[in-house]
């Protein structure tokens, strides 16, 4: 079991108030609330050991270089990639499937191949094959899901053929909290030769992530959904497919030699690791990643498979509120709806008794299509929640229904 008193003391901002009220944050799939450590690492950082990282050969550049490789070999263990260059520092899981997009777009995409991704994507997940499909004429495909936020997996097999390049799916979806079978759907893609992109970003803050037994070709995810901090993210790759991609940006560090007469390129992960990194961050990263180690995988999902359950069920007893994403395999993350009532409307309103959610399409346009909504009230619970914040929630819901 967490220690949930320990753990709450260990993120200062919850100790605050919020409209005069003792702040109820159920936002976390947005960004996740920053741990004691990942703040003092930052702080620490800025205080006294500023320096560009690669390329000094003084005293701070080199222990600041010191430190932002330590924290690639603390993400290649928390993800137990097999080599420390298959993990590349970006600015977050948008930037890392944009960089695949790109690059893997550039060797491998033919006029005629296609994409597979899903309905339930994030615009993030989207957008960035849409733009490739155009620039290489190629199509993007789209795999349903069914009526309670779960693949298609019959659809799924059917649209597998030959022509099909890459998928790309979220491991868990941020609006319905579906935990999607990401290993089977590998198998299923390599089956066809096609590569298997995992868009991580609901994932990595709720479950061990294993690249090695998932088998999947790419997988992104951002640091400030793990309590770390913002401007970094991750791109993982095997080293057998990032060697073979061309660079995505050009610049400082990821340049082997530059003449006019043709320039070569560094070797992995460099390569990918155009101009200064943020470089403060990265470093912080390491104790976010550790501080989730610490707390232990099996704790976390028990703490949060409780709190998702009790929520539901509490959830359920307001008169005509409808949960959209009734998955089996879910995770702590619920959105709703309660008829009649505009969820930007409900969200103000919670938010003037401290507690925050988030409301309107969650960047998942094609999904509230697909379930006939413009907006849903999102809930979304993480490891410093308790039942009080639920308890909350279910307090300041009913009284702003009575409002409205
Ligand atoms: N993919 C998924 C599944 C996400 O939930 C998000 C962010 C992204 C990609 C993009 O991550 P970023 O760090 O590059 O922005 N999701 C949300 C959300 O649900 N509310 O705000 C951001």
């Amino acid at each position: 079991m967490l220690e949930l008193a320990q753990i709450r003391s260990d993120f200062p901002a919850l100790s605050q108030k919020v409209h005069g009220k003792d702040l109820v944050y159920l936002d976390s799939a947005a960004s996740a609330l920053k741990a004691a450590p990942v703040i003092k690492a930052l702080h620490q950082h800025y205080k006294k050991e500023t320096a560009n990282v690669h390329r000094g050969v003084h005293f701070l550049s080199e222990q600041g270089t010191r430190k932002y490789e330590a924290t690639r070999l603390a993400v290649q263990r928390f993800i137990n990639a097999k080599h420390d260059h298959e993990v590349i520092f970006t600015k977050g899981t948008t930037d890392s499937l944009n960089l695949v997009a790109f690059s893997f777009g550039e060797k491998f995409i033919a006029p005629g191949d296609e994409i597979l991704i899903s309905t339930m994507e994030h615009h993030s997940n989207i957008v960035p094959w849409q733009l490739m499909a155009e620039r290489r004429g190629a199509l993007v495909k789209e795999i349903p899901i069914n009526d309670a936020g779960e693949i298609d997996l019959e659809a799924y097999k059917k649209l597998l053929n030959p022509k099909v390049k890459l998928v790309s799916l979220c491991h868990i979806s941020n609006t319905l909290g579906t935990i999607n079978p990401i290993k089977e759907m590998t198998t299923m893609a390599h089956e066809i030769g096609a590569k298997f992109c995992v868009d991580a970003a609901q994932s990595a803050p709720h479950m061990k992530i294993d690249v090695q037994d998932l088998d999947c070709d790419f997988l992104a995810f951002s640091g400030h959904k793990i309590y770390g901090p913002t401007g970094v993210g991750i791109l993982y790759g095997k080293e057998e497919l990032l060697n073979q991609m061309p660079p995505y940006q050009g610049g400082g560090a990821m340049i082997e030699k530059v003449s006019f007469t043709g320039t070569t390129y560094n070797h992995l992960p460099e390569k990918f690791e155009a101009g200064t990194p943020a470089i403060a961050e990265v470093i912080a990263l390491k104790d976010a990643v550790e501080y989730i180690e610490s707390l232990g995988w099996d704790d976390i999902h028990q703490q949060e498979q409780e709190l998702l359950e009790y929520a539901t069920k509490k959830l359920l007893e307001i008169e005509g509120l409808k949960i959209i994403g009734t998955a089996k395999e879910k995770t702590s993350v619920i959105s709703f709806v309660i008829k009649d009532v505009h969820p930007h409307d409900l969200g103000t309103l919670l938010d003037q008794q401290g507690v925050a959610v988030r409301t309107g399409h969650h960047c998942t346009q094609p999904l509230m299509e697909r379930f006939n909504v413009n907006a849903t009230v999102r809930a979304s619970f993480s490891v410093y929640n308790n039942k009080e914040d639920v308890d909350a929630l279910m307090a300041a819901l009913n009284k702003s229904l009575k409002l409205l």
